[in-house]
């Protein structure tokens, strides 16, 4: 029996009650109840992930694709079911177009490989923007390596905001793809997809979407962007790490090559040659995450329950609110101010070093992240070695964000 709820019924918003889902926030650190601001990094997980990936390891475990007795069916039906669940998450077409990676990372690297080896030739081009994370920049850079294509970056101004008529320029017969972050992970900026697809299909170019941190806050709708490619990683968006998503437009999936071979991807194998599986197991090369995966399923239904339109709506009151309190510090910066923004607040204190604020506000209990956020060249166009990061999640209060404040002022006095 497939692992398809009809419809979940929402929850009205009771923050109390959320937080009592989980778990990891009901823990002191050094003594102090701890602050979860690193939510961009990693979500923390309800307790129906964990009961999910329990109730599999004691009840269910068994291999899938592969055995006709109950608990291989049992753990198939469970696991094709979550592709389905994904497929409605991002309204796709069809389940098959939704194929199971290890995360966006992998995810990334797939198409970077497949598309690259049947599209990409000396000469074409890739476009990517300014505001990348490291795994949306080296897959292609590796690329380009391996072929002569060229790489291709659209800047962005001192907000964090893409520059249109920029890329608009870039954009020729040569671009063979474009790959953009849907939400910075290091400056918040929501970038405008759909346009971004739509001048990119006028090119003749594919697009690939890093959808890492919008499925943790906000709905998507591959169809309505047009998305070629969509990857995102299930430990953002509360469920375990270790398995991600890839969406392709069956048209492309069934246009490029395998990335991994092994089992589960071939159709017959003989030492000539050999035929391969049809979507979406043609893409999924081995014994799978299993567990993980049905365990993202219990994330998803989570989510629903609470709604993109809550979890929204709360995480940018959490947003205003963190930007008003940290401005009232005033040797607070700012580092992306589009205004268009998810609940992600980089900044820096004069002249203190990330790494110090951070530490010290880790000995209170606060948990924010410091450093360059996997976005080196982020960090170089605005000529600073990173930044401190606080990223909230529809979990987060603002009496958290107060704690953060008083925090910061501690930071100031040792080090101001
Ligand atoms: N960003 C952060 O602290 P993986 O590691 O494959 O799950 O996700 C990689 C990735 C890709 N794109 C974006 C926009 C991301 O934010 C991330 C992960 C984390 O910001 C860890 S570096």
């Amino acid at each position: 029996m497939a692992e398809v709820a009809a419809s979940i019924d929402k929850r009205p918003f009771d923050l109390a009650a959320i937080r009592a889902d989980f778990p990891a926030l009901h823990q002191e650190v050094y003594g102090k109840q701890l602050v979860y601001f690193d939510n961009a990094a990693t979500s923390q997980k309800p307790q129906v992930v964990i009961d999910r990936l329990n109730a599999y390891y004691n009840k269910e475990n068994s291999n899938v694709h592969r055995g006709v007795h109950y608990l291989s069916q049992h753990a198939t039906d469970a696991y094709e079911g979550v592709r389905e669940k994904v497929r409605k998450l991002l309204n796709a077409e069809y389940s098959h177009e939704i194929i199971y990676t290890r995360g966006t990372t992998e995810g990334i690297n797939l198409v970077a490989s497949s598309f690259g080896q049947k599209h990409v030739k000396a000469g074409d081009e890739i476009i990517i923007s300014a505001m990348e994370h490291h795994s949306n920049i080296v897959p292609w850079q590796m690329l380009c390596q391996r072929t002569g294509a060229i790489l291709k970056i659209i800047p962005m101004d001192e907000r964090g905001v893409l520059d249109m008529e920029a890329y608009a320029n870039l954009l020729s017969e040569k671009t063979k793809l474009v790959a953009v972050v849907h939400i910075s992970n290091s400056l918040g900026t929501i970038n405008p997809v759909k346009e971004i697809t739509r001048l990119a299909h006028e090119a003749g170019a594919a697009v690939l979407i890093d959808g890492a941190q919008v499925t943790p806050h906000q709905s998507v709708n591959v169809r309505e962007i047009d998305a070629d490619f969509f990857v995102f990683s299930s430990h953002k968006v509360f469920g375990p790490t270790g398995i991600g998503i890839l969406y392709g437009k069956e048209s492309w999936l069934n246009d490029l090559p395998p990335y991994m071979g092994g089992g589960d991807m071939i159709d017959l194998v003989t030492f000539e040659k050999t035929t391969y599986n049809d979507l979406p197991h043609k893409f999924e090369a081995g014994t799978p995450n299993i567990a993980d995966t049905i365990a993202l399923g219990s994330a998803l239904d989570y989510v629903q329950s609470i709604g993109y339109d809550q979890i929204g709506a709360w995480e940018q009151e959490l947003l205003a609110y963190g930007t008003e309190r940290l401005s009232e510090i005033e040797s607070v910066r700012f580092v992306g101010t589009a205004p268009h923004k998810a609940s992600v607040i980089s900044f820096l204190m004069g002249d203190i070093h990330p790494y110090d604020a951070g530490t010290i506000l880790d000995r209170l209990g606060i948990a924010i992240r410091t450093g360059h956020h996997c976005t080196q060249p982020v960090m170089q166009q605005f000529e600073i070695p990173g930044t401190m990061r606080a990223s909230f999640a529809f979990y987060n209060t603002k009496e958290e964000i107060d704690r953060l404040v008083e925090g910061l002022g501690q930071v100031q006095k040792m080090f101001g």
